[in-house]
Formats: structure tokens, C-alpha cells, sequence
């Protein structure tokens, strides 16, 4: 390091940065979250972001996402190009500056909304520490200037390389594979995702995304250009594309409240479920904060106002809560702040008080005015909300024998349940297992120190088309929340999770490698979805992956999870092996099942995780209709190999 530094005579300041630097490749999660999927994704947010930025300031309309053929990225913007001038304090070109000093993140302009917290905004200075090589070229005043870089070090100062009519800046990325030991390989639909959230939540942004790693059979690159004349509106229409609606049009606004930007769109469904979306700054604030309970606040006062004047609750022997406004909603919160606070566990709930107000008067504003023009869609809405509250009144009985059953202690458990040993939830797993059969063998095969199992009847709820009462009185549901020691509900909030008492930390769901397994595994991750969300983000929800064959030659046997490894182990065996193709785990002993599928040692299980909460809302909603095969393909998309006993 201190070499290179001498050779270019940098000033101290620099020498600071590169420290930065390295800080970042010494602790990159401190900055991108993790290692893993997640943080390889963000490297291209982060990029794409400082794009978004510059379009946001009036000066770009086109972004282009290149995932290229050896899994770098190329992000490209039409924007006014990163400054190359020498920066005065640092003595080096400002491009270098954005490039290689921490913090610095190419923010200049002072009417940008900047965006600290999260896992946002720590600058595409981080990015560069975190590859192998970037190279960052920019179209601007004419000419065509670039500079590369190594593992975040400049590799020769900025240089002309070219004329040009063009404006805009390229930055050209390939994951270092020093840090990002777990994978290297994007993936095109969860960068997909994340483009068309961006899209519609900055209109009129065109993104692309090509993926020159796959071509179709025309021979062209896979790719989608995202774009929303629209906006929120649309948003909401793809989030809803397959719920019916309860209303003719979809409910949206777009001001500016007490100096802060506020855009919301709702709409009613048919669906018993509740679906808010909420962003700050283009950052997914999953754990909610005060714009969303700015956007309850508004909901609420506004259609209960509403209905008390047309008369239709008179009849009603009970309170409507704050929930019963919300059951069939489908909405989205975007504000815009400039020094958001983010608080909560992982840093996705904004805190600032003065945002409440702002969003709950522009959603009164909004709803106000929509009520008076659709009279009939007002009433619809009500009558829907007197339907939830009715429903919440049956549901509460069965919700407090759920909740009275887990707190006596022990006896209290289900009977299908065999517990484990082990009292400390973080030493404890439980598998659910699809079947009588199967829970045996399980049973059989576990190490009853650590490993309890639950069996579950066929085929369970599916909770996406159910009242929420008939959910609580459905006894396997019933069991899943006393196994696990779960309760919902408090007087406040009837959908509050308490997961205080959660009996073990690894909820395994294990079924059969087949189609019926798949549907059940997605019937109970859309239970878990959307009843115990926090479960699959504390990282808690896993999925057993049984193997698909038996390979055997004389006394050579091994299991294969997948052709390829079928077709290796015959090869392996020198051909004319006997191969068993097992249809469910009932075709496998308990010591097969335990060798295989639950011994921590040999197992793979799959962590289910939340990439994208919208996309997740979604797919969900689209899954439970009548087609398996999707279903199957998301799951098998959707849950990422993790080896969680390392
Ligand atoms: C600050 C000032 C100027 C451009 C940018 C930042 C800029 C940064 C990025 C990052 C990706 N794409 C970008 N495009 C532009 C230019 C100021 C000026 O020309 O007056």
C-alpha cells in the first residue's frame, strides 16, 4: 500500500481514504449488510442509486443494468457524468474522490435527497473497495475520460481516452471474490425486482436490464426495460394483478406536505389480506415507521368519519378497529426524506416524528376527495370494513384460545408434537413434517436432543384465501403456533407477533421432493408469510432438501439431489448402477431420512428469505390459484442454499 502511495505522492487526506478503503474490505458488512446473496445485490443497488440520483435532480432519463457474461455489472446513465476537474482539497480528480474516499459518494448537489442509514448510501466508493476491478468511464464536455481501479485502488490517474457527443457516466464492476466467498452469480430476477420497484416508484425513469449471460432462441439477450409513466398507480395494479378488486379505480396522490415529498396509492381487493408497502428515499422500510403510521392515521380518521355520517354502522353492536379499515388493502407509501433517522433491528424503520402529520393529512386529503366523487365505491369500502369487523369479533375467541393454549407452560403442547430434550430455543429446530407417515420416520430418524417434529395433516389451509378466524380455528395452524410457542394478537394490534417464548430457532419444513410437496411446503411458507413474517426475516424459516435418488452398485452406495449428481455417481460406479427414485420421504428408513435430510452434519437446508417485499406479496398472490407448477418454481427459485452449520 504505502508503495503505491509514495509512487503517486498523494496527499494525506487520500492516505486517510484509502485506510477507508480498506476498513471497508476488512468489514464489509458494517457497510453492505452481508456477504452473501444479499450484499452481492446490493453492490449494484448502491451503484444504481447514485443513477436514480441524478435523474431525480432533473438530469438523466435512462439507466442501463448489463449483467455481462462473467457476472460483472455495468450500470450506465445519461446523466451529466462525474465531475473529472482536480477536487481542490484532495488534489485529485473528483471522479478519484467519488471513486476511492469514503463518504464522499458523488453527492455534491445540495438539493439531492441524501440518504443515510439503512444499508443505502454508503457510496459507490464502497462498491469499489469490493471488487476484484472497476472501471469508471465518463462522457462529459466532449470527451470521454476513464480511470480503473483494483480492489478500490486507482490504477493510473484519470485519462482522456476519447471525443464524444454523449453525456453520462459508466461504471463497470466485477465482485471481488476475496470477499464474496458464498456466490458470485447474479441473479437476474431479484435484480429484476428491484429495477421495476425502482421504476415505478420514480416515474418516468426508463431502467434496462440485459443479461448477456442467457440468449433466447431468437438469439437475443434476456432483458425488460422498466418504465412507469404512472408511478405508484401502476405499482399497485402489478402488486394486484391477480386480486379482484373491491373498486373501480385505484386511489393516489402525489404533493408535497410541510416541505416533504409524499406519494400514496391504494386500492381495495376482495382478499382478506393486508398489504402495505412503505419507502424512504427508494429504500423498502420493511419494519414500517412514522409514514406508515401517518398513512393508518389518515386511513382511519377519514373512513371512519366516513362512515359514521352515512349511517350504515348504526346498526352495529361493536368498535371498528383500526385493522377492520385495512383488510382487502393494497397500498404504497413513498416519501422522500432529506436527513431520514432509521431505526429498528435492521435499520428499515424511519423514525422522524414530523412525517406523520404530513403523510396522514395528504392520505385524508386524498380519501376525502375520492369518497365524495365514487359515492358507490364508498360504500363498498364500508361494507367491507363492517364484513372484517364482524369477522375480527368471531376470530377473537378462537385467537384467544390459540393465545390461552401457549402461555400455560408444557402442557399446553400439542399431542401430535415429540419435543426435544434441549430447553434452549437456540439449540432447538422442529420439522414440519407433511404426513403421519413421514412425521415417524422422522421421529425415528431425529436426535431427539435438539430435533422435535410435528407432524401436519395433508394439505393445511391456504390462509391467502381464508378469513383470518377460520385460520385460527384450523387445529393444524393451531399446533404450528403452540409448537413454536407464537402468539398474536394484543388489544392494539390483532396482528402483533410475539415471539418472545419461540420454542426453537430452526423451523424446518420438510415434504416430499415432488409436486405435492412443493404445493404443501408453499401452503405453509404462505402461512408463515403472512401470519409470521418477522419468523422468515429474523431468518428462523428453513426447507429440508430430501434427495431425489438412491445410486447402488454391489456394496457402493451414495444418494444424488439431482441428475447431474445421479448421472456422476453412475459414471463414478463405472455404469450399471441400480438407481431408486424416491417419491417421498415415507420411501425412506429413518437412518436414511437422518443421513440425508436431517443429520446438521450432511444436510443442506434452504433459508427462506425475503428479498423484495412487494415482488414476495406478489408471487404469493399469484401462486395460490390453481397452477402448480409456478408454485414449485418459486420455491425452488426463492430459497437460497445456505450451509447454516458451518
Ligand atoms: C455530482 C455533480 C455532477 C454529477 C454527478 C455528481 C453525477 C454522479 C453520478 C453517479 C452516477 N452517475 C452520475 N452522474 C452524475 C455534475 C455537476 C455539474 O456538471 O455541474
Amino acid at each position: 500500500m504505502s508503495e503505491d502511495l509514495t509512487k503517486k505522492q498523494y496527499s494525506a487526506d487520500s492516505i486517510q481514504a484509502l485506510e477507508g478503503m480498506e476498513h471497508v474490505r476488512m468489514r464489509p458488512s458494517m457497510y453492505i449488510g452481508d456477504v452473501g446473496v444479499r450484499g452481492l445485490h446490493h453492490l449494484v443497488y448502491e451503484v444504481v442509486d447514485n443513477s436514480i440520483d441524478e435523474a431525480l435532480a432533473g438530469h438523466c432519463d435512462t439507466i442501463r443494468v448489463v449483467i455481462n457474461e462473467d457476472n460483472s455489472i455495468t450500470v450506465e446513465d445519461n446523466g451529466r457524468g462525474i465531475p473529472v476537474d482536480i477536487h481542490k482539497k484532495e488534489g485529485i480528480s473528483a471522479l478519484e474522490v467519488v471513486m476511492t474516499k469514503i463518504g464522499a459518494g458523488g453527492k455534491f448537489d445540495k438539493d439531492s435527497y441524501k440518504v443515510s442509514g439503512g444499508l443505502h448510501g454508503v457510496g459507490v466508493s464502497c462498491v469499489n473497495a469490493l471488487s476484484e476491478h472497476l472501471k469508471a468511464t465518463v462522457y462529459r464536455d466532449g470527451k470521454i475520460y476513464e480511470q480503473e481501479y483494483e480492489r478500490g485502488k486507482s490504477q493510473y490517474p484519470v485519462k482522456t481516452v476519447g471525443e464524444t457527443d454523449l453525456r453520462g457516466t459508466v461504471v463497470t464492476f466485477k465482485p471481488d471474490y476475496e470477499i464474496f466467498k458464498q456466490t458470485l452469480e447474479y441473479s437476474y430476477d431479484t435484480l429484476a425486482s428491484r429495477m421495476r420497484e425502482l421504476a415505478y416508484l420514480n416515474k418516468g425513469i426508463s431502467i434496462t436490464l440485459t443479461d448477456k449471460r442467457n440468449k433466447d432462441e431468437k438469439g437475443e439477450y434476456l432483458g425488460e426495460r422498466f418504465h412507469s409513466e404512472e408511478g405508484l398507480k401502476e405499482f399497485i395494479k402489478f402488486l394486484d394483478g391477480n386480486r379482484e378488486p373491491l373498486i373501480d379505480d385505484v386511489i393516489a396522490m402525489e404533493g408535497e406536505k410541510n416541505d416533504i415529498p409524499v406519494e400514496v396509492a391504494m386500492v381495495y381487493n376482495t382478499s382478506f389480506n393486508e398489504n402495505l408497502h412503505s419507502y424512504v428515499n427508494n429504500i423498502n422500510t420493511h419494519e414500517g415507521g412514522t409514514h406508515l403510521s401517518g398513512f393508518r392515521r389518515g386511513l382511519t380518521t377519514t373512513l371512519k368519519k366516513y362512515a359514521d355520517a352515512s349511517g350504515m354502522l348504526d346498526k352495529l353492536k361493536f368498535e371498528i378497529s383500526g385493522d377492520d379499515f385495512r383488510e382487502g388493502l393494497t397500498a404504497i407509501v413513498s416519501v422522500k426524506v432529506a436527513e431520514p433517522q432509521f431505526e429498528g433491528q435492521t435499520k428499515t424503520k424511519l423514525g422522524n416524528r414530523e412525517v406523520t402529520a404530513a403523510v396522514s393529512q395528504a392520505v385524508s386529503e386524498m380519501l376525502e376527495n375520492y369518497l365524495e366523487e365514487h359515492p358507490n365505491d364508498a360504500r363498498s369500502i364500508v361494507q367491507k370494513v363492517i364484513l372484517a369487523a364482524q369477522a375480527r369479533h368471531a376470530a377473537r375467541k378462537a385467537r384467544e384460545m390459540v393465545q390461552r393454549k401457549t402461555v400455560m407452560s408444557g402442557g399446553g403442547l400439542p399431542g401430535k408434537l415429540s419435543d426435544c430434550s434441549e430447553q434452549d430455543p437456540e439449540k432447538c429446530e422442529v420439522f414440519l413434517v407433511e404426513g403421519d407417515s413421514a412425521g415417524g420416520t422422522a421421529k425415528q430418524g431425529r436426535d431427539r436432543n435438539f430435533q422435535a417434529i410435528l407432524p401436519l395433516r395433508g394439505k393445511i389451509l391456504n390462509v391467502e384465501k381464508a378469513m383470518s378466524h377460520k385460520v385460527f380455528e384450523n387445529e393444524e395452524i393451531r399446533n404450528i403456533f403452540t409448537a413454536l410457542g407464537v402468539t398474536i394478537g394484543t388489544e392494539e394490534d390483532s396482528k402483533a407477533l410475539n415471539l418472545d417464548k419461540l420454542r426453537y430457532h430452526k423451523i424446518v419444513i420438510m415434504c416430499d421432493a415432488d409436486v405435492d410437496g412443493s404445493h404443501i411446503a408453499t401452503l405453509i411458507l404462505t402461512f408463515f408469510f403472512r401470519y409470521m413474517k418477522e419468523l422468515i426475516e429474523n431468518g428462523h424459516v428453513y426447507i429440508a432438501t430430501p434427495p431425489l435418488y438412491l445410486v447402488k452398485k454391489g456394496a457402493k452406495k451414495n444418494y444424488a439431489w439431482n441428475d447431474k449428481e445421479r448421472e456422476a455417481l453412475i459414471a463414478e460406479y463405472g455404469g450399471n448402477a441400480n438407481v431408486q427414485r424416491y417419491k417421498g420421504l415415507g420411501e425412506m428408513n429413518a437412518e436414511q431420512l437422518w443421513d440425508t435430510t436431517m443429520n446438521p452434519e450432511f444436510r443442506t437446508l434452504r433459508q427462506v428469505t425475503i428479498d423484495n417485499g412487494s415482488e414476495a406479496d406478489r408471487i404469493f398472490s399469484m401462486l395460490m390459484g390453481d397452477e402448480v407448477p409456478p408454485r414449485r418454481e418459486f420455491i425452488e427459485k426463492n430459497a437460497i442454499y445456505a450451509n447454516i452449520d458451518a
